[in-house]
């Protein structure tokens, strides 16, 4: 079986739901690289050493960063000679088999640390506009739906509005926010929400935080410092510290990612707005250049537009077209 037809048994064993919202949210994308990956297919007819420069090209124009492409591009050529492909338009299997194998890296790590007995607490933290407050709601909502009892904690103390922003997502999935005055203390914050949460045998706390104070080393203290409080109360909590970068920034989401990792232990990322841009690449890139794994991926601004991040449904949203025409030519 080719790796199309695997692919396809694949995504196809899980909902359909979850199947259009990659389809949905990756159509930017998709467009953009059907389009030129047809030019490439239709100019080279034969891979060879202008083919891969071309594609290359493509693919660092997608925001897949340079080493990750100069990588996978090296284990294209490889893999290309040794099962003897010479036609371009047979390649386009492996390119998407070897995609996923790079997006697939970091295996199962990519699911939540969930605990079973007691509270998960999650903080979010990321700079400002990158969509912290969405991703919480929309978890919200998600854990909702699977039946679990959550509470958010307004952290955001700075930014006017912040506080209502996320009372008002409370209110949209119907989910308590505990929250106190705009300017208080986070970490007193923080204190009140595991408090609370407790109280109301809560299964998930999830914890919204600023993404901009007076500069950015008070920023990072602020964020040491609610982390601190928030361990003292639950030991080994925050069970997962996803930092939430938009994937519309390209290589700036890469250098946030670096400083966000030098001062908080960053255990997952949440990788927004992909349906925001052409350049989905940035996936791979997060995925390979940084040493934390890809967890979530918005995908739209609707309450269930958040997904847990999948390899396959990810590539498969990307290249449906063409598998679905060639694995109807060969069935
Ligand atoms: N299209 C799209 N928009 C998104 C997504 N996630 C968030 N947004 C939008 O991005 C904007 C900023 O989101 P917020 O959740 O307020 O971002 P934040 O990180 O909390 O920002 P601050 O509170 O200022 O630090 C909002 O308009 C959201 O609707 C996504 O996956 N797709
Ligand atoms: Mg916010």
């Amino acid at each position: 079986m080719g790796f199309f037809e695997k692919l396809k048994n694949k995504v196809t064993q899980q909902t359909d739901t979850v199947t259009e919202k990659f389809k949905e949210g990756l159509t930017k994308t998709r467009d953009s690289f059907a389009e030129q990956m047809n030019e490439l297919f239709a100019q080279y007819r034969t891979v060879d050493e202008e083919f891969f420069e071309e594609l290359e090209e493509i693919l660092i124009g997608a925001d897949a960063g340079v080493n990750t492409v100069m990588e996978l591009i090296d284990e294209l050529k490889e893999e290309a000679r040794r099962r003897n492909i010479k036609d371009s338009k047979n390649i386009a299997p492996l390119i998407t088999e070897k995609l996923s194998e790079k997006l697939d890296k970091t295996g199962d790590d990519a699911s939540l640390n969930i605990q079973q007995d007691g509270m998960t607490v999650i903080l979010f933290v990321g700079v400002n506009g990158v969509g912290k407050t969405t991703t919480i709601g929309k978890m919200a909502h998600s854990f909702k739906e699977e039946g679990k009892k959550v509470v958010m904690a307004a952290g955001d103390t700075f930014r006017a509005g912040a506080i209502e922003q996320l009372d008002e997502w409370g209110k949209r999935v119907g989910v308590d926010v505990v929250k106190q005055q705009a300017g208080s203390d986070p970490a007193a914050v923080m204190y009140d929400a595991i408090q609370s949460a407790r109280s109301k045998n809560a299964d998930v706390l999830l914890c919204d935080t600023a993404g901009r104070l007076q500069n950015k080393v008070n920023l990072m203290k602020e964020l040491e410092k609610v982390k601190r409080v928030i361990s003292r109360e639950i030991p080994n909590a925050p069970h997962e510290v996803l930092l939430v970068l938009d994937a519309t920034t390209g290589q700036n989401a890469m250098s946030q990612a670096k400083t966000f990792q030098e001062a908080t232990d960053v255990s997952g990322i949440a990788l927004t707005k992909l349906d925001g841009t052409a350049k989905g690449g940035i996936v791979l890139a997060v995925r390979n250049e940084l040493d934390i794994p890809v967890k979530l991926v918005g995908l739209g601004e609707k309450m269930d537009d958040m997904q847990p991040f999948d390899a396959e449904q990810f590539v498969y949203g990307l290249f449906r077209e063409l598998v679905e025409e060639q694995t109807e030519e060969s069935s």
